[in-house]
């Protein structure tokens, strides 16, 4: 047991506490909401991790600048934890923050890193296809290169990733013109009644496993039921997965390709429902770094 604690890596967490630009409000709150519980677990099992807080240091930003500032932020961060040996984990209030831990992750193109984004929604809409203007539904078709190009141009270390190194799991709710830019693309959908059954998404990781050294894996907590489990946030949709469905997909994933960092983004403690969501993201944090192996 205790030669198995050694092994571990050290944990690097990182606090992104933002939602739309605005520091710890709505979603921006989740990271902090997090955090607390997910250090006191990691200490209870003997890994101790070292916490950072991102704020953008610019005074004055366009709206949407605040997302790209973090998002080099947290390009530096997870490539000086990646440096490190430590496991970078993000608490974010918005999903695109991944796209600074995938930047970071690969920023010589030596190691070819995919992405399994679980996630209530597709964040595939541009800003041709968004009918609110709200950037996060965005972050997905950013990672891949379809929006915001000059912008994330700018984030170290980026590159957009080819659509079939990303596994989407789990969406179920979309725009008409962003599911049909999805079904146009070479993102692999695993939908949830797909997701439920675990030889799907086992048959689809061993096929990543061909094109990647290793993946991020990025939790959006609204791909969970928001009736079975809870709202994670107040854009939760029906028919989604059930916490066990969830955490079991981590040694899956990890028992066919390393692990290298991961996001939990976008949780609001308003919506939740007697804390079950947050202890579902706990419980995540857990798996994802007392189960993680070196790489
Ligand atoms: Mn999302």
């Amino acid at each position: 047991m205790e030669s198995a604690r050694q092994q571990k890596r050290p944990v690097r967490l990182l606090l992104a506490p933002y939602d739309s630009g605005i520091a710890e409000t709505r979603m921006g709150a989740g990271p902090l909401a997090i955090a607390p519980f997910a250090e006191r677990r990691l200490r209870e099992s003997g890994v101790a991790p070292s916490v950072h807080r991102l704020d953008p240091a610019s005074t004055w930003r366009p709206e949407v600048e605040t997302a790209f500032e973090l998002q080099r932020l947290i390009a530096g961060e997870a490539h000086r934890a990646f440096e490190r040996g430590e496991f970078p984990l993000l608490l974010s209030g918005n999903c695109n923050a991944t796209l600074g831990m995938l930047a970071g992750a690969a920023p010589s193109g030596q190691r070819r890193i995919g992405l399994i984004w679980l996630d209530g929604h597709a964040d595939f809409n541009t800003p041709e296809t968004t009918s609110t203007g709200f950037l996060d539904g965005q972050g997905l078709a950013m990672i891949v290169g379809r929006c915001w190009s000059q912008a994330t141009k700018r984030v170290p270390g980026f590159s957009p990733l080819p659509e079939d190194d990303v596994v989407l799991v789990g969406a179920r709710d979309m725009g008409a013109l962003e599911e049909r830019a999805l079904n146009a693309s070479k993102i692999i959908q695993v939908p949830p009644p797909s997701a439920r059954q675990t030889q799907d998404l086992a048959a689809i990781i061993s096929d990543l496993v061909q094109r990647v050294d290793a993946v991020h894996l990025h939790i959006d907590l609204d791909v969970h039921d928001p009736q079975r489990v809870a709202p994670a946030n107040s854009y939760a949709a029906p028919d989604g997965l059930l916490t066990e469905e969830v955490r079991s997909m981590v040694p899956l994933i990890r028992a066919r390709v390393p692990i290298s960092s991961a996001t939990l983004a976008a949780y609001d403690s308003e919506a939740d429902r007697g804390a079950r969501i947050r202890t579902a993201a706990v419980d995540l944090v857990a798996e994802l770094v007392l189960g993680s192996q070196p790489i």
